[in-house]
C-alpha cells in the first residue's frame, strides 16, 4: 500500500513538472537557454564608433538604459565605417532581435539592408543621424535639427559681427564626410552667414568628428591663412584640436581667433567657461532612454512617432560657467 501511495506521488510531480515547462513554452515567450520561459525584448544596436565625447555620451546613455527598461541590449561598434555597421545589421537579422536601431555614420547607401531588416519583418529605429532611405524602411527616428543647430551658431556670428566694417575671415571645421549633421550644420551656418558681405568662409574642410584630424586640418589652414578671424567646427572635440593648434601658432583662442562649435559636451563647456570658446549650440547625446520607450512602444503594438526631435539650447561664455557644475556629460 505505501509503495502504491509513493508511486502514484512520484507520477504527481513528474507531471507537474512537465506542464509547467509546457506553460513556459506555450506562453508566447521564447524559452532561453536555461529552459525558462522569457517575454525579454532584445534590442540589436549599431553605433557609428567612439569619435567624440559626444559618441562616448550617447553610448553610456544607450548602454545604461537598455537594462534600466528591461530590455537585452546587443551593442557593437562600427569605428566609423559603414560597411561595418551594415554587417552588424545583417548580423541582428540573422539573430532575430525584436528591433533593431542604428546611428548611420552618413547618409546614402542603407536602402538594401533596411529592406532586408524589413523583409525579416524586424522594426528599424534611428537615432541621432538621418539616412536618405525611403520613410516607410524604419518606423521612428529620435534626433536633433542639425539645420537648426547651424543657424543657431550662424546667428550669434551675424549678431556678433553686425557692425563689422572691414571682411571677417571664417573659418569651417566641418564634420564627417557624408554624415547628416555635417550636411545640416554647414546649411544652416553658411545660408545665414552669407546675408552680410563682410563675413568670408575663407576655408572649410573635414576633421570627421575627431580632436587629431581637427587639430591636423587647422594646422595647415593657420599656415595657408595669416589672417582669421573666427573658427566653426561642427563639434566641440574637432574645435578643440583646432584650440591646440592655434595655441602652438602663438595665438589666443576665444580672442585673436574665435571659436563656436556645436555638442556642449565637458571639453567644451570647459573650454568656453575659460574663454577660449565664444559660443556652444548643444546637441543632446542622452537619446537612451527615449529610444527604450520606443522600442517598447513598437514590441506593444503602438506605432510611436515617426520623427522626435530632441530639445536643446545653445551656451554662453557665462552660462557654460554656470551649467558646468551640474552637467550629467
Ligand atoms: C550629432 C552627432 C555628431 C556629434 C559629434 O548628433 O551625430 O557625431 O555632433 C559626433 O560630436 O561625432
Amino acid at each position: 500500500m505505501l509503495r502504491k501511495l509513493v508511486a502514484l506521488s512520484a507520477a504527481a510531480v513528474l507531471a507537474t513538472a512537465l506542464s509547467s515547462c509546457g506553460a513556459a513554452n506555450n506562453s508566447g515567450g521564447s524559452t532561453s537557454a536555461s529552459g525558462g520561459g522569457s517575454d525579454k525584448i532584445t534590442l540589436g544596436f549599431s553605433q557609428v564608433g567612439s569619435e567624440s565625447g559626444w559618441r562616448e555620451a550617447n553610448t553610456k546613455s544607450i548602454k545604461e538604459s537598455a537594462p534600466a527598461a528591461g530590455i537585452d541590449l546587443k551593442f557593437s561598434d562600427a569605428q566609423q565605417k559603414q560597411e561595418n555597421q551594415i554587417a552588424a545589421i545583417r548580423s541582428y537579422i540573422q539573430q532575430k532581435v525584436d528591433v533593431i536601431a542604428f546611428s548611420p555614420v552618413v547618409v546614402t547607401g542603407w536602402d538594401a539592408v533596411l529592406k532586408e531588416a524589413q523583409a525579416a519583418k524586424i522594426p528599424v529605429v534611428l537615432t541621432d543621424r538621418a539616412v536618405d532611405s525611403d520613410p516607410s524602411l524604419y518606423v521612428s527616428f529620435i534626433g536633433s535639427d542639425f539645420v537648426k543647430e547651424g543657424q543657431e551658431v550662424g546667428q550669434w556670428v551675424l549678431d556678433n559681427y553686425k557692425d563689422a566694417s572691414a571682411p571677417v575671415n571664417i573659418v569651417e571645421l566641418e564634420g564627417t564626410v557624408g554624415a547628416a549633421p555635417a550636411i545640416d550644420r554647414k546649411k544652416g551656418f553658411d545660408d545665414l552667414v552669407k546675408t552680410n558681405p563682410n563675413l568670408k568662409i575663407i576655408a572649410s574642410q573635414s576633421g570627421d568628428f575627431t580632436r587629431a584630424k581637427g587639430k591636423e586640418v587647422m594646422q595647415a589652414i593657420l599656415k595657408a591663412n595669416p589672417k582669421i578671424d573666427l573658427l566653426f567646427a561642427h563639434n566641440d572635440d574637432m574645435g578643440i584640436g583646432a584650440m591646440q593648434a592655434i595655441e602652438e601658432a602663438g595665438k589666443k583662442p576665444g580672442t585673436d581667433i574665435k571659436i563656436v562649435t556645436i555638442d556642449a559636451v565637458h571639453d567644451g563647456m570647459q573650454a568656453l567657461a575659460d574663454g577660449k570658446f565664444n559660443f556652444i549650440a548643444e546637441c543632446s547625446p542622452l537619446l537612451g532612454p527615449q529610444l527604450m520607450d520606443i522600442v517598447k512602444q513598437i514590441k506593444s503594438g503602438q506605432t510611436p512617432e515617426k520623427r522626435i526631435i530632441t530639445k536643446e539650447t545653445t551656451f554662453t561664455q557665462q552660462q557654460a560657467a554656470e551649467a558646468l557644475p551640474n552637467r550629467k556629460y
